[in-house]
């Protein structure tokens, strides 16, 4: 059994024994000794081998070792002020448990274009970078779901398959159903609704699928999406709420700086405070003010979005958007009915949060579904809770990928996805 992590192999362990597992990342010699460095997931340690200390069966398997063989190994801790995490470890004994062939990708410098990563996506995952970018990607998601149980929020599983559009009808995947067409959920959307009616707040971490044909640098084909919906709230109790979030997103990542700076990753945000919430107009003022082509009802694109970064900061919401831009379900200003109780927040000039507070009148959804071209028929199942006894409600999308590549200022939101699904990749 594997006793520790590498990161665990830390010098108050002195002359302790310990049995460590992983991959050889690479053997040096210098004289007559030789080093294997010892890589797993969250770190590194050297191993060192020395005539006249090593058992002779050790010293001899050693020369056999190739990069990337799998080996397990027995040894004593010494604190040393050689090596560079301070420790260095004498083996006893060593496994090899798997031998590897010469990688397809190049893990130690990191030469290798992104579509020869993504092509053998699993070999490109030990490096380090990638194992610091998930490692602290994993961090950022528990506690983003934390903050949402500390604000007494349920986790729950929709369907993914379903019989109607909730985002807009171009963007379905279509599946057979035995006898009838289904499509892939875009979101969670109606059921994240439908559920505050019984648990008010819910939250739901699962995959989202846009059938978006472009192909760009912060569009995927399947995502991650972090919903959460909840009664008795309006969009301004979500942006509260989506600031904690973000502030505990951002501390966790924060304590990983130093590892993800290692691999040349520096965070775009240190920590989040109060988030500037700037309004549609004044945003669209702003642009036109820069020289940007935009006209009222536009939707801001991501050189636009970029540009209110200089404004405003890493992080703003942009709020109140025109109805036309949001989905059916959106509310509108009670002031200023062309415009909605919405908001998307965007960080590092991506949007990486979309949401708003919901119309909970049957009459008034089925209304905005037939301006849109809808057919309330269609959704009857849906509307039917409306009858009896809808909360308010408001909630928010967030895109999981979006978030880290952004936070991690990554460029490309297939570096933040294990298996990207996009318009030319099915596979691996
Ligand atoms: P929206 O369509 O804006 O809103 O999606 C919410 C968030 O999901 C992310 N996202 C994507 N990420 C990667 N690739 C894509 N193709 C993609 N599309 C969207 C973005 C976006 O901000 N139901 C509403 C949310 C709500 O109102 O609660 C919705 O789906 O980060």
């Amino acid at each position: 059994m594997k006793t520790h992590f590498t990161s665990e192999v830390t010098p108050e362990l002195n002359g302790k024994e310990v049995v460590l597992a992983g991959w050889v990342w690479e053997v040096r010699q210098v004289g007559k000794v030789k080093f294997v460095v010892l890589r797993d997931r969250e770190g590194f340690v050297q191993i060192t081998f020395k005539p006249g200390r090593t058992p002779d069966e050790l010293l001899e398997a050693v020369k056999e070792l190739n990069k990337e063989d799998v080996i397990m190994v027995k040894g004593v801790v010494e604190a040393s002020r050689i090596a560079r995490a301070g420790v260095e470890v004498f083996p006893t004994e060593m496994r090899v448990l798997a031998k590897a062939k010469p990688l397809p990708v190049d893990i130690w410098q990191g030469t290798s274009d992104l579509p020869t990563r993504l092509k053998y996506r699993a070999v490109d995952l030990k490096s380090p970078r990638n194992l610091a970018i998930f490692s602290a990607a994993s961090d950022a998601l528990r506690a983003i779901r934390e903050a949402l149980y500390a604000h007494k929020f349920v986790e729950v599983f929709t369907p993914k398959i379903i019989a109607t559009s909730t985002e807009g009808g171009a963007e379905l995947f279509p599946v057979l159903y035995f006898e009838r067409v289904a499509y892939l959920a875009q979101s969670p959307q109606l059921y994240k609704e439908q559920l505050t009616a019984s648990l008010e707040r819910v939250f739901e971490i699962a995959p989202a699928y846009r059938a978006e044909k472009h192909n760009t640098d912060y569009h995927l084909n399947e995502f991650i999406s972090v919903d959460g919906e909840a009664a008795f709230f309006d969009y301004r109790d979500v942006m509260d709420l989506l600031e904690k979030i973000m502030g505990a997103a951002v501390s966790a990542v924060a304590r990983s700086a130093e590892r993800l700076e290692r691999w040349g990753i520096r965070l775009t945000l240190e920590k989040v405070e109060k988030i500037p919430r700037v309004d549609y107009d004044d945003a669209v003022d702003r642009l036109r003010a820069m020289g940007y082509d935009i006209n009222w009802g536009d939707d801001l694109n991501i050189e636009m979005q970029r540009a209110l970064t200089k404004e405003y900061g890493p992080i703003y919401f942009v709020v109140n958007f025109p109805a036309a831009l949001r989905p059916f379900y959106t509310k509108r200003l009670g002031d200023d009915p062309r415009k909605t109780e919405s908001y998307d927040l965007i960080l590092n000039g991506i949007e990486v949060v979309s949401g708003a507070t919901r119309i909970h009148v049957r009459e008034e959804l089925e209304r905005e579904m037939r301006g849109r071209g809808l057919d309330p028929a269609a959704f009857e199942s849906h509307l039917s809770v409306f009858d009896w006894g809808m909360p308010p409600h408001a909630g928010f999308g967030l895109g999981f990928n979006r978030l880290i590549t952004a936070l991690f200022g990554l460029g490309n939101v297939r570096e933040a996805t294990l298996y990207p699904r996009d318009r030319y990749r099915l596979e691996p």
